[in-house]
């Protein structure tokens, strides 16, 4: 059964082009995303809680809608000469597929029942006039039971090779951060660049807030989990090898209502410390996999 969509231009694949589409699995699991940047704005796992933070604060225009899941690609922050995380967060993706399963009372096993959807973007003359590459990007979306899966494809479809760095800039949404600490991080170099752009070693069990904190921690080996009173939040990775850290800590942001920093922590699936290159016609693929 195709994923529920507004009635907005169709794309090729007979799809809504414009609308969000809101996906239901079996079991009650509920996300929604946005063609435009292909960003889940949602997440309701079978337990029924939102567990995406979006903020209210009016949005300021293509990409500016803080929360969710942000598509960050072919550059990570200020990393390059591109615009500030790339171009894809502002711009509208095809939809290519999309499928719902809305609960039929049958038994599921996992990953049946599922709900789906999938998303391109493809080089256009505006992409080509600041990053001068042929590329195919997927956004790929698995809501089910207590699992998020968010995976971003990208193909070199040029006869030269081009390199990028990438990420899913996940708005984790929280009750109080002051109560929130990460776990999995212990060991690990960080650059700090809330402090000075220096490298730092994890120390910290569970990582803590009480100020602001934007960090690349390299060469995570395994899952992340969120902690907060009552609940956590289990955050694998694979193909990204890095993980950013960042809560702003204040409302003095754009598109933020005034305590809106108080409800999210960003906890990225990234690649950034080493670029990936891909030859002609290679391909790479990133997930990051959010368990409640
Ligand atoms: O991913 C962390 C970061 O790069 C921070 O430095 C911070 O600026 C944040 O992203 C938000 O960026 P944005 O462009 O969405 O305001």
């Amino acid at each position: 059964m195709a994923a529920s969509q507004g009635t907005g231009p169709s794309t090729s694949s007979g799809l809504s082009a414009e609308e969000p589409i809101t996906l239901t699995a079996s079991g009650g699991a509920r996300a929604v995303v946005l063609p435009q940047g292909a960003q889940v704005v949602s997440w309701t796992p079978a337990d029924g809680e939102e567990r995406l933070f979006l903020s209210q604060h009016p949005s300021g225009g293509p990409g500016g809608l803080r929360g969710g899941v942000p598509v960050i690609f072919p550059q990570f922050g200020g990393f390059g000469s591109l615009p500030f995380h790339g171009f894809a967060r502002g711009l509208l993706w095809d939809l290519v597929a999309a499928a719902s399963h809305p609960d039929d009372g049958r038994p599921h096993g996992p990953g049946d029942g599922e709900a789906m959807a999938e998303f391109a973007l493809r080089d256009s003359e505006a992409t080509r006039a600041v990053w001068p590459h042929a590329f195919r990007a997927t956004l790929t979306v698995h809501a089910g039971g207590p699992r998020l899966r968010v995976a971003l494809g990208v193909t070199n479809t040029g006869a030269q090779p081009f390199s990028f760095t990438a990420a899913l800039h996940t708005y984790i949404r929280v009750a109080d951060l002051a109560q929130t600490t990460l776990e999995g991080l212990a060991g690990l170099r960080y650059f700090d660049h809330q402090n000075g752009d220096v490298m730092r070693m994890e120390s910290e069990p569970r990582v803590g807030f009480n100020g602001p904190v934007d960090r690349i921690y390299y060469g995570v080996p395994g899952a992340i989990v969120a902690h907060e009173p009552g609940r956590q939040l289990r955050i694998e990775a694979a193909g990204f090898p890095d993980a950013v850290v960042w809560t702003p800590w204040t409302g003095a942001v754009k598109n933020l209502e005034s305590d809106g920093y108080r409800h999210f922590v960003c906890v990225e699936a990234a690649a950034v410390q080493t670029p990936i290159t891909l030859a002609p016609g290679g391909r790479w693929r990133g997930e990051q996999t959010l368990i409640a």
